[in-house]
């Protein structure tokens, strides 16, 4: 097994156990329970994508002798509406009618992915970073919507629900931020470092976002009471 792909085929082990973990843990309870499907179906996903790529599927050789995984860009297309729509309905206390913010943060995040997408596959060197910058501007309104309306929503609304939103939004933006600058500073960006060392900083992040995330937010909601998920509307206006 050569070195990138052992960091794929443990990726795909962590990732399914990771998933059936996190559905074993979840709070099944009516109320929480979407919370437990999100979060046990994205490790399922991420584990169907190591595995493609384990075994050769959608790589692509770059004019520059780097490897890319388009299994990856189609992991995180999926993947990361997902959690983002866990986060925003828990942010507006999940009432239907909050549900303004979570289509707009979904479009610019599949547009943050797929321009992404667009840096790894440029051959010119200055397409690439208009397409890293445009991707970047897509990642800010993502983040604006999530420390800005949605935050200003659940300060309004308040109670345990805002708290779990903003610890799970904490942890979230942590880790998300990072996965710009791993990849402008590897093969892909200035190449500080190569395919394998890429492959190894890639899995600790997804299973940080994915996993560990996975396991601590769902911990959150299971220790919410029944009448903290209690449906609250905004004030009108
Ligand atoms: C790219 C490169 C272009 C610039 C930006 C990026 C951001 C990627 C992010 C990925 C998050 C992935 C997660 C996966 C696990 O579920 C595409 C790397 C801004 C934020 C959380």
């Amino acid at each position: 097994m050569d070195a990138v792909t052992l960091p794929l085929v443990l990726g795909f082990v962590i990732m399914s156990l990771g998933s059936l973990a996190i559905y074993a843990h979840g709070d099944k309870r009516n109320e929480f329970l979407h919370h437990t499907q999100f979060h046990s179906v994205v490790p399922f996903i991420a584990a169907t994508a190591y595995l493609a790529m384990a075994l050769g599927i959608g790589r692509l050789e770059m004019s520059g002798g780097e490897t890319l995984f388009l299994a990856r860009y189609a992991d995180w297309v999926v993947t990361t509406p997902i959690l983002l729509t866990g986060l925003i309905v828990a942010g507006l206390h999940e009432h239907p009618r909050h549900s303004t913010y979570v289509l707009p943060a979904i479009v610019l995040d599949a547009l943050m992915i797929i321009t992404g997408l667009m840096a790894a596959v440029s051959t010119n060197e200055a397409a690439k970073w208009v397409w890293f910058a445009w991707s970047c501007a897509a990642f800010l309104g993502v983040i604006y919507l999530l420390v800005g309306p949605v935050m200003k929503a659940t300060n309004q609304l308040g109670g345990a629900m805002a708290k779990v939103y903003k610890a799970n939004l904490v942890f979230l933006l942590v880790v998300w931020l990072i996965y710009p600058i791993e990849w402008a500073l590897g093969p892909q960006g200035i190449g500080a470092f190569d395919a394998a060392g890429d492959a190894w900083a890639i899995l600790v992040l997804d299973v940080t976002a994915k996993v560990i995330y996975g396991f601590v937010a769902t911990a959150r909601f299971k220790k919410l009471s029944l009448a903290d998920a209690e449906r609250q509307e905004l004030p009108r206006g």
